[in-house]
């Protein structure tokens, strides 16, 4: 085994420890444990800085934030909104659990994210809404769907899950759209170990989405309507800021392993490294190889199979992905009436491997070996 502890993907960044237990300890002195907290406040303001939104609303999970968010921009059950299938099954799950129908489109296979053609060819008399994905934090064709939004009179949602910190066009990630979604779990770059946020610069959207998020209480005290409880609490906030202070620590770190992994798998016949958009800002918090196995002789699970012999978790984001599970696949007429043969593609190829601050060039070089190993292994296979 190479290595001795399991290197995983998604290992999470606390923060500085002192700072943590700082806050905690605040948060036990005020006991003032969640509603709206001096910190979740703090969170949300720190957040809407780093987004240039005029609002961030923090949530317990993501998840929740995309319903509330589709609630808050007029979606109803029965709705159909086009989602891309290349992306986490929560992405889907979060619609289909408040009875809106997923309908899945393609994807591009280099930026990983809804093709707006594809996405146009989906829209038909039930169609109420677009739900696109920044895969992996490249930024999705935001102008395009944009264009068809407005041209067919759709609700926009953005899943910003994992590109906090990135740009579209050199402007931060979180305007577009009636609201972007953000994710802070435990396995994200910036973690509240659970935790989401909506962020959005429409006014009315923003005092909805806390309304809902608190049990349809308005902010004179008022129930306006039927809500939820989607809160943060004092306790994830305080992991959310103390790990948002490292963010800068943390991209280094990400940037100079993805550059380490661009070296070490260069020339590797079949097998590449997903790359940032060109000239915009990355978070690079998934590190993402695609083996294809047409040329590599030897299948991404394989890879998979060697590294995990090695103590190496790596994971396939994301295979399979959502049209291939339930409920979606038993429906095919009803949630990909279009065959998605990219998305697919990607599907079957990409894996997301180990990196974060600590993981280092030592890390990076073994679990290369283990790659460029087993493709060899294929290719002898093949000549014997
Ligand atoms: N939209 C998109 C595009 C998303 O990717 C996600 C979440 C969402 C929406 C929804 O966001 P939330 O509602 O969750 O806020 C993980 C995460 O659970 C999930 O949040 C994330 N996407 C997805 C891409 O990855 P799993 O099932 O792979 O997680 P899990 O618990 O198996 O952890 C993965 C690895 O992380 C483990 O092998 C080890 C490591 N780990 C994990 C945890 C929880 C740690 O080292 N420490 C930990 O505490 O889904």
């Amino acid at each position: 085994m190479a290595f001795g502890d399991p290197l995983v993907v998604g290992r999470p960044n606390a923060g500085e420890r002192a700072r943590l237990l700082e806050r905690l300890g605040g948060v036990l002195d005020r006991l003032w444990l969640t509603n709206n907290g001096p910190l979740v406040r703090e969170f949300e303001a720190r957040l809407a800085d780093l987004t240039g939104a005029r609002h961030a609303v923090a949530t317990c999970n993501a998840t929740t934030g995309i319903q509330i968010a589709a609630r808050a921009a007029g979606l109803r059950p029965g709705d159909e909104v086009i989602v891309p299938s290349f992306t986490w099954v929560a992405t889907a799950h979060a619609l289909e659990w408040i009875g809106i129908v997923p309908v899945f489109c393609d994807s591009d296979e280099i930026t990983g994210n809804a093709d707006p053609d594809h996405v146009e060819r989906l829209i038909g008399p039930r169609t109420r809404g677009i739900l696109g994905v920044h895969v992996f934090g490249y930024p999705c064709d935001v102008d395009a769907l944009t264009r068809l939004a407005r041209a067919h009179g759709l609700v926009l949602l953005f899943d910003a899950a994992h590109a906090l910190g990135c740009t579209y066009r050199g402007r931060p990630i979180g305007t577009s759209g009636d609201a972007e979604i953000f994710s802070f779990h435990a396995t994200k770059f910036v973690n509240s170990v659970e935790g989401g946020a909506i962020v959005t610069d429409d006014d009315e959207l923003a005092a909805r989405v806390r309304e809902l998020r608190n049990q349809g209480i308005d902010a004179s005290g008022h129930i306006s309507g039927a809500g939820t409880v989607a809160r943060m609490s004092e306790f994830h906030a305080a992991m959310g800021l103390t790990s948002l202070e490292a963010i800068d620590t943390v991209v280094e770190a990400n940037r100079r392993n993805q550059r380490v992994y661009e070296e070490q798998l260069a020339g590797l016949p079949g097998v590449v490294v997903r790359g940032q958009a060109p000239g915009e800002r990355a978070n690079f918090q998934y590190l993402v190889i695609e083996v294809d196995e047409a040329v590599a002789g030897v299948s991404r699970d394989a890879v998979l199979e060697a590294l995990l012999v090695e103590n190496v978790h790596a994971r396939r984001y994301f295979s399979p992905i959502c049209h291939q599970v339930e409920p979606y696949r038993s429906d095919p007429a009803r949630h990909f009436p279009l065959p998605l043969p990219r998305a697919e593609g990607l599907a079957a190829r990409v894996l997301s491997l180990p990196t974060g601050p600590t993981v280092d060039a030592g890390h990076i070089a073994g679990i290369c070996r283990v790659v460029r190993e087993t493709v060899h292994a294929a290719e002898r296979r093949l000549v014997a």
